[in-house]
């Protein structure tokens, strides 16, 4: 493994000659790679700020000046600067360092993040306590361009201009979300950044003019405001200007000497300030530099693979995976069917129009497809206008980004009832990006929307039933699936969707003691619990549930009558869940059997509250008891405890088990 010695900490770099600092990136980029390759993570936007992380440490000392990254998946070449080079070779594994800066792991991390667009806020808002209680130091926000986009960071650009509190915003702009970036704001940026050849002149004019003996200090401010004149002609730079910043740049975000000397002045001006620099996303490595998106989230062990991220087009025609696509890509796939049947059908999503299975529909329709820009909120309310006026948006966004859009789902879509489909991807267990991404909480807060309706498909062909379901309504509806290989077809799955009942997919011919209720994926690990159950001569049915909006609760209160166990699986917080009012709603009714009938022991399963860790799916599922193995462990120690042991060795381990359900060519592309 490469090293990064003698550089330990934080305030090392300021030791080292600046020169040499050329050479610790070339290492620190090595390691990065290395690292990367074995465990997966962001490779391409760690490696554009490599140079830009190392200035920022040679100016600023964290922990007394703070540093907010904003996304943070680009926090790497920090986390090696700041005492943790040696445990990042854990990074993203169970038990590792996380992939984004975490409070609890260094105090040189100033604010946990996940999700885009909150530096400029959180830094603010850091600068003005600090202002409160008289402490020392400056706040530095860095923020890319695709993060950008989000209308929060707008929102607190706003805010900080008016404070006028002397905040750093470190804008990396290398062109790039995800995928290229898009909107005005990015093509206002690309028109700046084209100027940074007119910097360098700049600087080599400066150089001569202060070169020259007494009289070159006393004309350069004239030079330098003809020169600003000049520009303003050419350039307009007014955007952050004229929200009271002072702007810096564009620079050259590889040029240690010149980022040091600019971040310097930064500090020094002591008003807000936006310094803009230009970097190469995937610098250093060449196949990212040529295909940054590709790289921008990468599998363990696969860089020397041909290019797979879980956002490459979809083709299931090249389906490395058991033959079946997974969710995402079924979901792509029925969109591209669905489209030449409905004209009105349009897609909208947030900067992930590869990550959501969108990229095919983009080819073949590219006008019917709205990528806003990393803009949830904004996504919904277009998609409640686009609705509004007659077309079929399909919104297509992760789970864990859902979570901002809660209001513009309440009070845009569903008050007016508009046609809007959600398609929620990554919904439940999500591997390997940690807490800030898992999908576990959306169903407990979009379930007390009014009239919006929540389905789970078990499956591919479920996938596009639920979409056609959906657009024969004239409500709204939310498609929720995880990041998973679609589970095989079961003739139930055929069945027609009737809003607010399920299916059975397994009914035994003699009656069953147990019943398993799941929906979504979790249908497939209930069926495999069942069959596990059965090897053990216990009978157990499988019900799934499809509507987890509206739900015919009497219809399976009745269904559980008879069963001496039901087991209750949801993929997400049971807190608030369908599952737990289920099982309540099954329990009061067992409380006074009919005709005195068998009493009904019932249990929901699902995710505790607390955030979840780095782990594979199969690793979350099987810690949440929601795996086939803990399912029917759980269903055997009520019914036959003796068995439970043996059944569940006889299921393999839980890695045989995840790299049958998500090959490592799909698990690339984090978020
Ligand atoms: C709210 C939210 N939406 C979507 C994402 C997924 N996402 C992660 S990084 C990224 C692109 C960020 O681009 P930029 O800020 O320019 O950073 P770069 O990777 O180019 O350095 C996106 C869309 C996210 N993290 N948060």
């Amino acid at each position: 493994m490469p090293t990064i010695e003698p550089v330990l900490g934080p305030e090392d770099i300021k030791r080292v000659p600046i020169h040499e600092l050329y050479s610790l990136a070339a290492r620190i980029r090595a390691l990065i790679i290395a690292t990367v390759t074995r465990n997966g993570g962001h490779l391409a936007s760690n490696l554009g700020v490599v140079e830009l992380t190392i200035a920022l440490h040679r100016v600023f000392s964290t922990p007394v000046d703070t540093l907010v990254w904003d996304v943070g998946h680009q926090c790497y070449t920090h986390k090696i600067l700041t005492g943790r080079a040696e445990a990042f070779s854990g990074i993203r594994r169970q038990d590792g360092l996380s992939g984004f800066p975490k409070r609890s792991e260094s105090v040189h991390d100033a604010f946990d993040v996940g999700h885009a667009s909150t530096s400029i806020s959180s830094a603010l808002g850091m600068l003005a306590a600090r202002e409160s209680l008289g402490n020392p130091g400056s706040v530095v926000a860095v923020i890319g361009d695709g993060a950008l986009t989000g209308g929060l960071a707008w929102e607190a650009m706003s805010h900080a201009g008016n404070l006028g509190m002397p905040l750093i915003v470190v804008l990396n702009d290398n062109a790039m979300s995800i995928s290229r970036n898009v909107g005005a704001l990015s093509s206002y940026l690309s028109r700046l950044s084209a100027t940074v050849r007119y910097q360098r002149v700049r600087r080599l004019i400066d150089r001569i003019i202060l070169g020259v003996p007494w009289l070159g200090p006393r004309v350069h401010p004239w030079v330098l405001r003809m020169k600003r004149a000049v520009k303003a002609m050419f350039f307009k730079e007014s955007l952050f200007a004229d929200l009271g910043f002072e702007y810096a740049g564009p620079i050259d975000g590889h040029n240690i000497q010149v980022l040091c000397d600019v971040l310097g002045e930064a500090r020094a001006i002591r008003k807000p300030v936006v310094v803009h620099v230009v970097t190469k996303k995937g610098k250093g490595f060449p196949a990212a530099e040529k295909n940054p998106s590709a790289y921008h989230g990468v599998a363990p062990a696969h860089l020397s693979a041909p290019v797979p991220t879980s956002s490459d087009p979809i083709d299931p025609a090249t389906d490395t995976g058991p033959g079946r696509p997974t969710f995402t890509e079924a979901f792509g796939a029925a969109m591209m069917e669905l489209a030449q049947e409905d004209p009105r059908l349009v897609a909208v999503c947030a900067a992930m129009t590869n990550g959501t299975g969108l990229a095919g529909f983009q080819a073949l329709y590219p006008d019917r497809l709205f990528d806003v820009g990393i803009a949830e909120e904004h996504a919904v309310t277009f998609s409640a206008g686009l609705a509004a006026g007659g077309l079929r948006p399909v919104t297509a966004i992760y789970s864990t980004f859902m979570q901002r859009a809660l209001d513009q789902v309440h009070h845009d879509v569903s008050l007016s009832s508009l046609p809007v489909i959600f398609a929620v991807d990554r919904a439940g267990a999500v591997p390997d990006d940690g807490e800030t991404h898992q999908g576990i909480y959306d169903v407990q807060a979009f379930r007390a929307v009014p009239g919006l309706s929540i389905i789970a498909p078990a499956s591919a062909f479920e996938m596009a039933a639920a979409l056609r379901w959906a657009l024969s309504v004239s409500t709204p509806t939310m498609v929720r699936y995880p990041k998973a290989v679609c589970p095989a077809e079961r003739p139930a799955f055929a069945q027609p969707f009737e809003a607010g009942r399920g299916v059975f997919v397994r009914k035994s011919e003699a009656d069953a003691s147990i019943l398993f209720v799941a929906s979504g994926a979790l249908v497939d690990e209930a069926l495999q619990a069942a069959d596990l159950c059965a090897s053990s001569g216990l009978a157990a049915d499988v019900y799934h549930l499809r509507f987890l909006k509206p739900l015919d609760m009497e219809h399976v209160i009745k269904l559980a009558q008879g069963y001496r166990l039901v087991i209750i699986a949801e993929e997400g917080v049971t807190t608030g869940s369908v599952a737990a009012d289920l099982a309540a709603a099954i329990r009061l009714a067992a409380a006074f059997p009919n005709n005195g009938s068998q009493r009904t022991e019932v249990c929901a399963v699902g995710f505790d509250e607390k955030p979840l860790p780095h782990g594979t799916r199969g690793q979350l599922l099987a810690a949440a008891g929601l795996s086939s193995e803990a399912l029917a462990r759980r269903a055997l120690s009520v019914c036959t405890r003796p068995g439970a042991m043996t059944l569940v060795r006889a299921a393999g381990s839980v890695e045989e088990r995840d790299r049958a359900s998500y090959p490592a060519a799909k698990t690339l592309g984090g978020a």
